[in-house]
């Protein structure tokens, strides 16, 4: 049907006019979805008949989060028929991007995390792996953000409409939850809920693998209820697990209906896991692995415990073998207030005899550590339970078989620091695995101008290849390369200004310097930092005339957790400081600042091949990894930041000559929080530049008379700046001003972007998923057609 432009002109063409109108963009998108689906549906069909003939090892990958994205673009992508569709579309009058933007955006992660794993399930397939993501439907997703009067205020989403087309629900696969009751082997009382799959198809970019992200949903059952329970009250409990996802990305708050959301998912999946398991029981390792992505899944550990034992009639020991071989996990942050903790009342009361599982779990644990005479201290730190807290992040390194951060730095300190007992205990589990992130969603879909130019140079092996991207190299001291690569920067800048510019006012300037800060909003990642030297700009534009710096444009982007309220103060303080900047005459000739409503991952996908500059710049020890950065490095983007996460690896690829970093390394912030020694009073003192700001945020000026900053001042003040970013102010001021030194510099400035997008190609998730299968997973290549 789609094998040629014409092919699919006749055929679109004839669905249109049976709709009864043939110039409705909004039929035609449908029309467009319908036929999408049809030529999957066949590649989805004959991918699952072929992993059922090879009965071989399946990745099953659990994550409470999946940020997708719009699907429609990426699909065309990954079946080779972008270009046919986009141009047949077009000689028929209708624009292609035009018909992708009605996809409502499925927004079902927060940030980095869910990205991640959506990334992740794009290389599975493009690499032939059988591997499948399990999840949640959530009917809302991430909420909308809308900047009024300055402020953050969020609005909810939905993203299933009517013409959603991009999944199926399978009545026939659904399961029944237990939560509550009493223990087992009555599992009396209990209160089911019932969990509906809506499989999603994952396109494999050629090669005709299609795998499947499944997302579940929450229903009632049809079971009988608790003699106590009134239904009308069940009935909402149940559909509350899967209404919503929690905005929070950084602070657990330990509410019932998160556990709830957890162990439905988990539950659910492992429930079909083991239905349809291909062979013996107990040779579950060998055909089955499950990641889970932190710790919100790690529940899936003793409720696979629970259906061996209580279900499959296994005994312990066997039991325990089997889920310690078939279980990984991934830590995805050292963030105190990001651990996961549950009170065992809590577990006890929702999940009593999973929780009695935990118990018996951590009981053999604590009797192996005490033979081996564990001293006391670490003891208590390896104690799943402890004091009527359980620590998931203990579970979890215990009942998995391999353990990683996603970084090589964020892994040195939770083997060093973080979790040092434990990688003592088990050193054989602990391993690192650097994030990646899709290339064709973020370099060739994003950037298709971009794509070209480099195709055009090193032909297009890269593609299937990433890493062949250091072909490239060659080209940082060939000019007509560099010029060619500066006008599709260029192009890209211009689309971007078209992009956010529509609803604008004040103008930007299409030739400055493009700054890109895009990210959650959390004190750690210093937007504070930002926006308080954009402030410092200011004042020295007004002040001193010989100051006239290049003309450069800030651009933030993110969302604040809807209770977080420092960093919506963050998004207010930007807000206010950008109204200043973009309104007086003077300034803005010089800086421009302009902060993206609602960014998310189609917003993402026209700023990171704009940005000249890529903002990563997180107090030292305190990113995981970061994506974004890569995101930028891979569109050619110069990274100005901190030696944290991924930064530094990135750094060791293009060199130090080809980024800007400043600030304290990780090394010192630790030693400095450790020994309490930082004083941000004294920092303030010595410091005129910074007297002056925080005086401002004192008398709040900065505050326009409308909010007030006080949780700001308080944070840097009062709580003697935590993420210190006043310790790291001036140091980032001066990589600043060495930035636009170089940018002065044409020459040298496109030079070091090629050498960036030359040493990207590690940071390809193909990369990252080879590495897994290869070490943790071992997952067989297997052909779904037998084609070149
Ligand atoms: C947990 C319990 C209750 C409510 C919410 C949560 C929750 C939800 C999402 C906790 C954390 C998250 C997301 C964390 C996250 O996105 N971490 C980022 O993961 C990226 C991928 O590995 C890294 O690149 C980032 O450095 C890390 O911050």
């Amino acid at each position: 049907m789609f094998d040629s432009k014409e092919e699919f002109k006749k055929e679109f063409t004839k669905r249109l006019k049976q709709t009864g109108e043939d110039k409705d963009p909004g039929l035609a998108y449908a029309v467009l979805g319908a036929m999408v689906r049809e030529v999957v549906e066949k590649d989805w069909v004959r991918t699952n008949k072929r992993y059922e003939e090879a009965g071989t090892k399946q990745l099953y990958y659990f994550s409470i989060e999946f940020l997708i994205g719009r699907m429609l673009g990426q699909n065309l992508h990954n079946l080779g028929i972008f270009p046919i569709v986009q141009k047949g579309l077009q000689e028929l009058g209708f624009s292609l991007d035009e018909l992708e933007e009605m996809e409502p955006e499925p927004g079902l992660g927060n940030g980095g995390l869910g990205r991640l794993a959506a990334c992740f399930l794009d290389s599975l397939a493009a690499l032939q792996l059988p591997g499948h993501g399990y999840g949640i439907r959530y009917k809302g997703g991430l909420f909308t953000q809308r900047i009024e009067n300055g402020f953050q205020s969020e609005y909810p989403t939905n993203w299933i409409t009517e013409t959603g087309n991009r999944e199926i629900r399978r009545d026939d696969l659904s399961v029944e939850i237990p939560f509550y009751g009493r223990l087992h082997p009555n599992l009396k009382d209990v209160e089911w809920v019932k969990a509906v799959p809506y499989d999603m198809p994952i396109i494999g970019a050629s090669g005709g693998t299609v795998n499947t992200l499944r997302l579940w949903q929450a229903e009632i059952s049809g079971r009988p209820l608790p003699e106590t329970k009134d239904f009308e009250e069940y009935e909402a409990e149940t559909a509350a697990i899967s209404d919503r996802l929690y905005p929070n990305d950084s602070l657990v708050t330990g509410k019932i209906l998160r556990l709830k959301q957890q162990y439905f998912m988990c539950s659910a999946s492992l429930q079909t896991i083991l239905r349809t398991l291909p062979c013996p029981i107990r040779q579950l390792p060998d055909h089955v692995a499950i990641q889970i992505n932190d710790t919100h899944p790690a529940i899936a550990i003793p409720e696979l415990m629970r259906l061996l034992l209580d279900v499959e009639g296994l005994e312990w020991e066997e039991a325990w073998n089997l889920t310690t071989r078939t279980i990984s996990y991934t830590n995805h942050t050292i963030l105190g207030e990001a651990m996961e903790k549950w009170d065992s009342s809590l577990l006890a009361s929702l999940v009593p005899r999973v929780y009695e599982i935990i118990q018996e779990i951590d009981r053999r644990f604590k009797a192996q550590l005490q033979e081996q005479q564990c001293k006391e201290e670490a003891f208590k730190k390896m104690s799943i339970i402890d004091g009527g807290i359980v620590k998931m992040a203990v579970l979890a390194v215990v009942g998995s078989y391999k353990v990683n951060g996603v970084a090589q730095l964020h892994t040195d300190i939770l083997k060093n620091r973080e979790l040092k007992e434990l990688h003592r205990q088990f050193p054989e589990k602990f391993h690192n695995k650097t994030n990646g992130i899709t290339h064709r969603r973020w370099l060739i879909k994003a950037n298709p101008e971009l794509t070209k130019l480099i195709t055009d140079s090193i032909g297009e092996e890269w593609i299937k290849k990433p890493i062949l991207l250091n072909n490239l190299e060659k080209f940082a001291i060939d000019s007509s390369f560099l010029e060619a690569l500066k006008a599709v920067k260029q192009t890209k800048k211009n689309q971007l200004i078209d992009h956010v510019g529509k609803s604008r006012d004040s103008l930007i300037d299409p030739l400055s310097i493009f700054d890109i800060h895009i990210k959650r909003f959390h004190g750690y990642k210093r937007q504070l930092m930002n926006i308080l030297h954009i402030q410092s700009l200011y004042d020295r534009i007004k002040e001193d005339s010989t100051f006239r710096p290049y003309p450069r444009t800030f651009f933030f982007g993110g969302k604040a957790a809807p209770g977080y309220e420092f960093a919506k103060q963050v998004i207010k303080l930007i807000n206010v400081v950008a109204d200043k900047v973009n309104k007086d005459p003077l300034v803005r000739k010089h800086i421009h600042v302009v902060f993206v409503e609602d960014y998310n991952v189609s917003h993402g996908e026209k700023m990171f091949p704009a940005a000249d500059v890529s903002e990563q710049i997180s107090t030292a020890s305190k990113e995981a990894s970061g994506t974004g950065n890569m995101k930028f490095m891979m569109n050619g983007g110069i990274t100005l930041g901190t030696l944290d996460g991924a930064n530094v690896e990135i750094v060791d690829h293009v060199g130090k000559e080809n980024a800007f970093i400043f600030g304290l390394h990780s090394q010192q912030i630790m030693m400095l929080e450790k020994h309490k020694t930082y004083r941000a009073q004294e920092v303030i003192e010595e410091s005129p530049e910074l007297k002056r700001l925080i005086a401002r945020l004192l008398q709040g000026e900065l505050s326009d008379g409308i909010g007030n900053i006080s949780f700001i001042r308080k944070q840097l003040v009062d709580l003697n700046d935590p993420y210190f970013v006043l310790k790291d102010f001036h140091s980032y001021a001066g990589v600043h001003e060495k930035m636009v030194e170089a940018y002065a510099d044409q020459k040298e400035w496109w030079g070091m972007s090629v050498k960036n997008i030359a040493e990207s190609g590690i940071f390809s998730s193909d990369r990252t998923i080879q590495q897994y299968s290869d070490e943790v997973w071992r997952l067989e290549k297997i052909l779904v057609r037998i084609e070149s």
